[in-house]
């Protein structure tokens, strides 16, 4: 029998009781697949489903290899096919982690199997440029099987854009003798996928053959998403569980100690999925949907007297002197003078960058104001200086605002309480805040996460083995058995002009106001506005009843018939 200083040892590095139990979590897979220990290599045949933005044609005439391999025809599984063998292929994880990202590596080693070569890269993008590659071994797999993160790997936000470091990938490529090249990662990087897919099409090896390039969809905001043909990215669910599970916490607290309104901002960058769905799962008195606020065209003051309203008839109806009120990382940019204000200051602090840049602190924002519009000066001036610091905080290195910095959560609590003693002085209002993001990317998977991206790493696999490029690994039908699909990636392109260039982007899916989720949201808020209806979802679960569950907006949006997950 060790001593218990011995059995504390014994835990670290990955070695928790949880961490060597979750391990030995079976996954499901898909009927295709027949099972994840000896997975069926399965061929790819086209369905009917051919895909393509307004910008199509344009897209054809850039991307003239992988359009035409593919017409831009989404593939699914077809039949066995016989075992390939000598491929050596890269995987890289891209942008934010999101948790499962090591169970889409451990589904493509094992779909390659013992006859093909797994490398990762590490470090991203970036170590892919400077040909940072190890060799995954199975023991490798048993270790990150079902473990939360990317830190096997690591990930990083460099975009391959320059000529030269399409060399420095073609030089990996051929450095390392590659057949093909895994990214894992959201909108941009799956972009970058695509744009690799038709640069490294031809020309590579020397027989003239060129390296694959396939992608996989990663990030928990959930923004890359594709009704009937791609449910939701990966480590959303999560992600959102974890939040869930804080927010119903704070929920309970609420209820409990009778005195505040937690005002709690969620990580998502644009998109309110995040928010919607934890709103969803937890059911709190105020839940802001940035994409709504823009349809609607609401102002600040409006946002903030409905808030201010809200507590107002919570204490004259209920007594009620407590509440949550969730809010997106991103609203600011949502909310039309805002949005009109950023954009005029992006432009004023790049074209004065050199002034600003000599002048005291201090001095800064009544210079930015000089070169404002009117109405934007007034409205910046109005900003309480917390606001204003972060809005004139370093852009990133695209130029934009970092919204994630500015404390929308605390200039909303500011605003209500100045509201709330316009209307009703009476009333209290004691607050706390609160920014849920980090904490959300890099738990355990969920089983649904952990089975979603094994199964996505099998197909990725597969198409590999099948000789594909320029496509992204999907598993569609998540209630229904799972069907893996292989989606163009051209077919998702769009052309913007972004700093006066032509560039290809994969939109961000936003939410959709008429979605079936925030149809149903819309129809409930109003009665969890008025008294405590709030659900606490506890902590997320791999093992008993609550453990297969898929996200609540995810099976509104498919109108699937259940909750529960089923692939196989
Ligand atoms: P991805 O889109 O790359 O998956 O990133 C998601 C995200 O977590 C956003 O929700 C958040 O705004 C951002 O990353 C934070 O980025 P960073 O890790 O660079 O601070």
């Amino acid at each position: 029998m060790s001593t218990l200083n011995e059995q504390l040892i014994s835990t670290e590095a990955h070695r928790s009781i949880f961490e060597n139990e979750v391990r030995k979590l079976p996954l499901p897979v898909c009927k295709a697949f027949g099972s994840a220990e000896k997975p069926t290599l399965v061929s790819f045949v086209n369905t009917d489903k051919v895909l393509g933005t307004k910008d199509a044609a344009t897209v054809a005439a850039a991307f003239p290899n992988t359009v035409k391999a593919s017409a831009n025809t989404v593939l699914k599984a077809g039949a066995a096919t016989a075992a390939v063998t000598g491929k050596r292929v890269a995987v890289l994880f891209s942008g934010g982690p999101a948790a499962g990202g090591h169970n889409v590596l451990c589904g493509i080693k094992r779909m390659l199997g013992a006859g093909n070569t797994v490398f990762g890269v590490r470090g991203g993008p970036k170590g892919l440029l400077e040909g940072k590659l190890f060799e995954v071994t199975e023991a490798d797999v048993q270790k990150i099987l079902n473990t939360g993160g990317f830190d096997f790997l690591g990930s990083d936000r460099t975009k391959i854009k320059t000529p030269e470091q399409f060399e420095q990938v073609k030089k990996t490529c051929i450095d390392h003798k590659l057949d093909a090249i895994v990214i894992v990662g959201g909108d941009d990087s799956n972009t970058n996928a695509a744009i690799l897919a038709e640069y490294l099409y031809t020309g590579i090896k020397a027989d003239g053959s060129g390296v694959q390039v396939i992608g996989a969809p990663k990030t928990i905001d959930g923004d890359l998403q594709i009704r009937g043909l791609l449910p939701i990215s990966f480590g959303f669910d999560t992600a959102t569980r974890i939040y869930a599970e804080m927010v119903g916490n704070i929920l309970q607290d609420t209820a409990s100690s009778l005195k505040y309104w937690h005002f709690i901002k969620l990580m998502g960058r644009s998109a309110s999925h995040v928010t919607i769905e934890v709103a969803l799962q937890t059911k709190p008195a105020f839940t802001l949907i940035s994409e709504e606020i823009a349809e609607k065209k609401l102002s600040l003051a409006a946002i903030v007297d409905q808030i201010a309203k809200t507590v107002i008839a919570r204490y004259r109806n209920k007594s009620l002197k407590h509440g949550v009120v969730l809010v997106p990382e991103g609203v600011i940019e949502f909310i039309p003078e805002m949005n009109a204000l950023i954009a005029e200051l992006n432009d004023a602090l790049a074209h004065h960058a050199d002034a600003f840049a000599k002048l005291p602190e201090a001095d800064r924002a009544a210079f930015i104001q000089s070169k404002l519009s009117a109405d934007n000066a007034r409205l910046l001036a109005s900003l309480p200086g917390y606001v204003v610091k972060m809005l004139l905080a370093e852009r990133d290195s695209h130029g934009n605002l970092q919204v994630s910095l500015i404390p929308t959560e605390l200039l909303l609590i500011d605003m209500t309480r100045a509201r709330i003693k316009e209307l009703d002085a009476e009333v209290p209002f004691n607050t706390q805040n609160h920014f849920l993001g980090y904490e959300g990317r890099c738990g355990a998977p969920t089983l649904f996460d952990a089975a979603y991206t094994f199964n996505l790493g099998l197909t990725a696999g597969a198409l590999i083995l099948a000789g594909k490029t320029g496509y992204m690994a999907s598993i569609n039908g998540l209630t229904t058995g799972g069907e893996p699909l292989a989606i163009p990636l051209p077919g998702l392109l769009n052309v913007e002009r972004r700093h006066g260039k032509d560039e290809y982007v994969i939109e961000k899916a936003l939410v959709k106001t008429d979605s079936p989720a925030m149809q149903y949201f819309i129809s409930r808020r109003d009665v969890w506005a008025a008294d405590d209806l709030f659900a606490s979802p506890g902590p997320r679960q791999l093992w008993g009843p609550a453990a297969r569950q898929i996200p609540i907006s995810v099976a509104l949006n498919d109108a699937a018939a259940t909750l529960e997950f089923k692939i196989g």
